[in-house]
């Protein structure tokens, strides 16, 4: 059968003049994930259009899409096409599943929540020329005995960072304006891989650098413990996110970072009290967020903090006191977004009840756009104070300000130049990815992580398997009951 997976990207990312970096970053893991349940005489091939143009001239049997809410109109418009073409359609992801009967039109099949359940279902279905027109991920979803990701089928050489690698689905929190919730209902929310299923897949990864994609790496404390206390001198450098919370309870951070932990994004989202209660934030609330920089400083760590714009707390000051806050507190990198309510989140429910959504040009729910009415500023006002809180994090001489703050000229050095290599160079490094020079860049990031204090290359150890298979089980177990 020939197979082909589609990820479309968002208009801008699709220039052939100038490619934001930050599309370029991470190869697509989920179209991955789900080409390892296809048979190994597939014709497979993956096309990921933040990197690459498509091909429209094939003939696939079967199309695989995965549809955001900001791709989804060019994910419809490609399934249309290889309809046209007789193909097999299938669409799944986070926007199907919050708005099925949107996407059920385009498709021959819809996908709701998390494949790993649903797709070998739909696959035996298919062989037996039975296939349903809608599956949904239920109870039974688990990361146990997944079969590794394609990454044979990932262009490495197009990514800046290929090693990214996902060990866990969901959160265990329940934030009200996350795609979370909706995504993972009807069954479990939060779930992990077993430890020796994720080294092994770390021992496959090339190089130093990894990158966690998960949305809250540090979710199952035990679990991650003894995953960090197995990645000890295996001469890993990574980065990855976690909240708050998660860095002042125990001693989970340090675990971290002797395993390698160089850089975590932290989801600060708001200064206000208010609006951390207004979105069910609890796990913010009450905890000193500078006790938690504090401490990440001491280890050597570099920072990203999140914050979201346009919370019903939110006058005409709220962006420069975030970003004043963020210098001050000499974050690395700041990443700003508008608030946005996706459909299927409690936030879109409540904003639809009180009639506050704009429109629903799904395109301009990107983080960039005002597509709702805020409480205490214009939507003009959330868009240029959004852009403004950007571009005064982003200055050179607050570059130079937040670097001056930390303690060693090693740490002073690595902010000033992550910060400014990252922000400041947006034109060379669309050079860079359209002279196909991105895989020169890794060995750069991996200096730029790397920390003296912390070198553990020297005593990269040999991880034996074994010893952990006995623990994940009834690790396994607990998770499955508490989460
Ligand atoms: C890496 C990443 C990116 C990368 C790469 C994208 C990719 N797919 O790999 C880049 C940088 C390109 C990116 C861009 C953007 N991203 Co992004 N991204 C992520 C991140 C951190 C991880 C994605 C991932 O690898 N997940 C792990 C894999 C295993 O899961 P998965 O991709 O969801 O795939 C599974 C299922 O969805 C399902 N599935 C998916 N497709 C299909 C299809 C079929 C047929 C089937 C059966 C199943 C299926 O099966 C897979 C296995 O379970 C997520 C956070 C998250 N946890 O998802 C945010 C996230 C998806 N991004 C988000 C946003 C907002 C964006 C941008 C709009 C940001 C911007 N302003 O530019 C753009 C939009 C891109 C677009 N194409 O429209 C939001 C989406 C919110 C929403 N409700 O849609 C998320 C959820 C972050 C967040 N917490 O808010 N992103
Ligand atoms: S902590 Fe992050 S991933 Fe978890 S529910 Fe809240 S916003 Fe979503």
């Amino acid at each position: 059968m020939k197979v082909k997976l589609v990820l479309p990207s968002l208009e801008e990312a699709g220039s052939p003049l100038w490619r934001p970096i930050k599309y370029a970053l991470f190869p697509p893991l989920g179209l991955a994930t789900l080409a390892a349940y296809l048979n190994e005489n597939d014709a497979i091939e993956l096309q990921d259009l933040h990197v690459e143009k498509l091909n429209l001239n094939d003939d696939p049997d079967l199309v695989i899409i995965q549809v955001y809410i900001t791709n989804s109109k060019r994910a419809y418009d490609i399934a249309s096409h290889y309809k046209m073409r007789g193909a097999y359609i299938l669409l799944g992801g986070l926007h199907v599943s919050a708005l099925p009967d949107e996407a059920a039109k385009f498709a021959d099949t819809i996908f709701i929540g998390p494949g790993e359940q649903s797709f070998p279902q739909f696959l035996l279905d298919f062989k037996k020329g039975n296939p349903r027109k809608r599956y949904i991920s239920t109870s039974g979803r688990t990361l146990l005995d997944q079969p590794p990701p394609r990454r044979d089928l990932i262009k490495r050489d197009k990514y800046l960072v290929p090693n990214s690698i996902v060990i866990s689905r969901g959160c265990p929190h329940h934030c009200d304006f996350c795609y979370k919730d909706d995504f993972f209902k009807g069954g479990r929310s939060f779930y992990t891989q077993r430890i020796d299923a994720v080294l092994k897949e770390i021992e496959s990864l090339p190089g130093r650098h990894l990158y966690f994609l998960d949305d809250h790496l540090f979710g199952y404390p035990k679990f991650v413990k003894a995953l960090f206390k197995e990645m000890e001198g295996m001469g890993r450098v990574f980065q990855g996110a976690a909240t708050v919370s998660s860095i002042l309870d125990g001693d989970l951070i340090h675990a971290a970072s002797k395993a390698g932990l160089r850089s975590l994004f932290v989801g600060f989202e708001t200064l206000s009290s208010i609006n951390l209660k207004f979105s069910n934030k609890k796990q913010n609330l009450n905890r000193n967020y500078d006790t938690a920089i504090k401490l990440l400083h001491e280890l050597g760590l570099m920072i990203n903090g999140s914050f979201v714009f346009g919370l019903d707390d939110d006058g005409p000051d709220v962006f420069k006191r975030t970003v004043d806050w963020g210098v001050k507190n000499a974050l690395t990198t700041a990443t700003y977004h508008v608030l946005t309510p996706y459909p299927g989140t409690r936030l879109y429910e409540q904003m639809n009840k009180e009639n506050r959504i704009i429109h629903k040009n799904w395109e301009l729910y990107d983080t960039r756009h005002a597509v709702y009415q805020p409480k205490k500023l214009t939507p003009k006002q959330l868009e240029e104070g959004y852009k403004s809180a950007y571009a005064m994090f982003y200055s050179w001489s607050n570059i130079v300000r937040a670097s001056m703050i930390h303690e060693s000229l090693h740490h002073k050095l690595k902010h000033f130049f992550y910060t400014g290599g990252w922000k400041k160079f947006e034109n060379l490094w669309g050079m860079i990815i359209n002279a196909g020079g991105l895989k020169y860049m890794l060995p750069l990031l991996e200096l730029l992580l790397s920390d003296l204090k912390h070198n553990n290359q020297e005593h990269k150890k040999e991880v034996t398997f074994m010893n952990i298979h006995e623990f994940n089980k009834s690790e396994m177990l607990d998770n499955i009951k508490s989460v």
